[in-house]
């Protein structure tokens, strides 16, 4: 069984917004701001709400730019993360109780401390491209990627 999930990261001109997650899955990574769907709710509604929720800030444009699917040994189920940029918003980003929210310049992203995908498929992110993709992680903290798979696309 699939659970989707959303992850958006907002882009302005050199920078991207990330926030550091503070509890839950995931705590101590710096990551974009997400989570998972409510019941009935779409895909791209959901990432409005996890970006008010988490960071204080109201969309003005999102586009989805990459699905990827995570699994992890020793765990049932897959994560379909749905994955977009968005470019305009309104509000100023706030410190939530999941998330403290900072701007990184583009060349001091802080792969160190994110998700071990994310150097991946960062660059394809940061260059407009569309991505579909699959990662496995091992037993663990998911610190470890033990199978991966990512492709560019055209259309999602
Ligand atoms: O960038 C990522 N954000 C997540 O929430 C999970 N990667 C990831 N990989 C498991």
């Amino acid at each position: 069984m699939k659970k989707q999930m959303t992850l958006c990261i907002v882009r302005r001109g050199d920078e991207v917004l990330l926030g550091m997650k503070k509890c839950g899955f995931g705590a101590g990574r710096w990551n974009g701001f997400g989570g998972k769907l409510n019941a009935d709710e779409a895909v791209e509604q959901a990432a409005r709400r996890e970006m008010k929720e988490e960071a204080g800030i109201e969309l003005i444009d999102l586009e989805k730019v990459g699905v990827i699917d995570f699994e992890f040994q020793g765990k049932v189920g897959i994560l379909e993360v749905n994955i977009f940029r968005s470019t305009d918003f309104s509000g100023e980003p706030v410190e939530s109780e999941e998330m403290k929210p900072q701007w990184f310049d583009l060349d001091e992203i802080p792969f160190a401390q994110m998700w071990p995908d994310d150097i991946h498929w960062f660059p394809l992110f940061l260059a407009g491209k569309k991505f579909t993709g699959r990662f496995l992680f091992g037993e663990g903290e998911g610190n470890t990627i033990v199978e991966q798979e990512l492709n560019e696309v055209k259309v999602l």
